[in-house]
């Protein structure tokens, strides 16, 4: 009786020992990919309204933060990679009207912008 148990006793613990491990090695997976990035470009705007477009076009999953600074022009983004590329957030600010320094706007959404929000006029006044 007790030579027909150790070894079920011995597999029971042996199975139990690698679920744990195979538990603790998924967690570290999971974490690694939860892990987020974060990048700062250029995004070309002028005021405060732009700021909350620039932000509210990012207000999606996979972001976990958006700022833009309407002095400096530079956004500061937080992201997970594996749920959302760089190359996205630069097309979601784009399509929201916003030229960044690798993806422009559509010329026909960037002519709906609030005149205070005419980035791309205000660089012509500095050519006369
Ligand atoms: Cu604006």
């Amino acid at each position: 009786m007790i030579l027909l148990t150790i070894p079920i006793l011995r597999n029971h613990k042996m199975k139990n020992f690698f679920i744990i491990i195979l538990a603790i090695f998924s967690l570290m997976a999971f974490k690694n990919i939860q892990k987020p990035t974060t990048a700062k470009f250029k995004v070309f705007g002028n005021c405060p309204q732009c700021k909350e477009r620039i932000e509210l076009a990012l207000d999606v999953k996979g972001v976990k933060s958006a700022e833009w600074n309407v002095d400096t022009k530079i956004l500061d983004v937080v992201f997970i990679a594996d749920k959302i590329s760089l190359e996205k957030l630069h097309l979601l600010i784009a399509n929201s009207g916003h030229d960044t320094e690798k993806t422009k706007a559509p010329d026909n959404v960037y002519l709906k912008l609030p005149d205070c929000c005419m980035y791309r006029d205000n660089d012509n006044t500095h050519h006369d």
